[in-house]
């Protein structure tokens, strides 16, 4: 078995970017998402196109049981990994705190802080067996800086800033990478999915300006696992050259 990375959030975006730059390289791909049938086809054509393996896991990360479950039982030869990307996550509406829906509150705590916690917890144990490994968690600008009508999102990313140096810490004797990565913003689903399928709404996200790319955010992920086995980034924040920060843009 070739370098293994387990991935969430693979059926689209930044993850399905990043399974996409590793199986390039050879690594061997654990894959999750709730879409059972787009995380076939992005195993799928991983396969055709760089002849790697794959296994695939459906389960949501909000859902303890259903994480804990889905790696534990993944076979012996699976379990040994040496990558984890923390990359599934979400945006739900724009409203400002006083009217905001307490749902879409719940399901971003639950899927970008507690999903987190429930992966990680069921997999770095087994980067501790082995004594390496590396974690990289997807942040975001907005868990650097607040903005308006951002509040539980941002406060999610920013949970995911200091779960990242809390696991840095906690991980160091056991020389594991812990590297956040902080994105601006990227032309994937995250817009469409913000906006709650309104497309036109979504579209607006990116006018004026030149995005990054998924594969933009998946070079960097790569670049930081690709670094000798002494160093570690433990922190960047990338934007596009039309955004300076999660408030400042540039727009044509
Ligand atoms: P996408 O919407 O394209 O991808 C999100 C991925 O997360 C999908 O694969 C989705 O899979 C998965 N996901 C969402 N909820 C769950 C869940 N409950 N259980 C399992 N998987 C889930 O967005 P991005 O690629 O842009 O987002 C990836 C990460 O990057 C997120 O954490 C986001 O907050 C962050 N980010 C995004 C930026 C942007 O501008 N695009 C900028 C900075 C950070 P499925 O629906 O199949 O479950
Ligand atoms: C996504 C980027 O600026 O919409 O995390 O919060 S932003």
């Amino acid at each position: 078995m070739e370098k293994i990375v387990f991935i969430t959030g693979a059926t689209s975006g930044f993850g399905e970017a990043c399974a996409h730059k590793f199986a390039a390289h050879g690594y061997s791909l654990i894959l999750t998402g709730r879409r059972a049938d787009r995380l076939a086809d992005v195993a799928g054509t991983l396969r055709q196109t760089h002849g790697v393996e794959v296994l695939e896991l459906a389960f949501d990360v909000q859902d303890r049981a259903a994480v804990g479950a889905a790696v534990d039982g993944l076979p012996a030869e699976w379990k040994e990994i040496d990558i984890l990307i923390n990359n599934a996550g979400l945006a739900l509406g724009r409203d400002l705190f006083q009217d905001a829906n307490l749902d879409d509150w719940d399901t971003m705590i639950d899927t970008n802080v507690k999903g987190l916690l429930y992966v990680s917890r069921a997999v770095v144990p087994m980067l501790v067996k082995r004594g390496r490994g590396q974690v990289i968690n997807i942040g975001s600008v907005a868990g650097k800086q607040v903005y308006e009508r951002g509040n539980v999102y941002c406060a999610s990313k920013y949970a995911v800033d200091a779960l990242s140096k809390a696991m840095r810490i906690d991980l160091l004797p056991h020389r594991i990478k812990v590297t956040a990565i902080h994105p601006g913003a990227a032309e994937t689903e995250f817009a469409l999915v913000r906006m709650k399928g309104n497309a036109e709404a979504a579209k607006k996200v990116y006018d004026g300006y030149q995005p990054l790319q998924a594969a933009d955010v998946a070079d960097v992920a790569y670049y930081t696992a690709t670094l000798p086995p002494h160093v570690c980034i433990n922190d960047v924040v990338l934007t596009c050259t039309q955004q300076a920060d999660a408030y400042y843009f540039s727009r044509d």
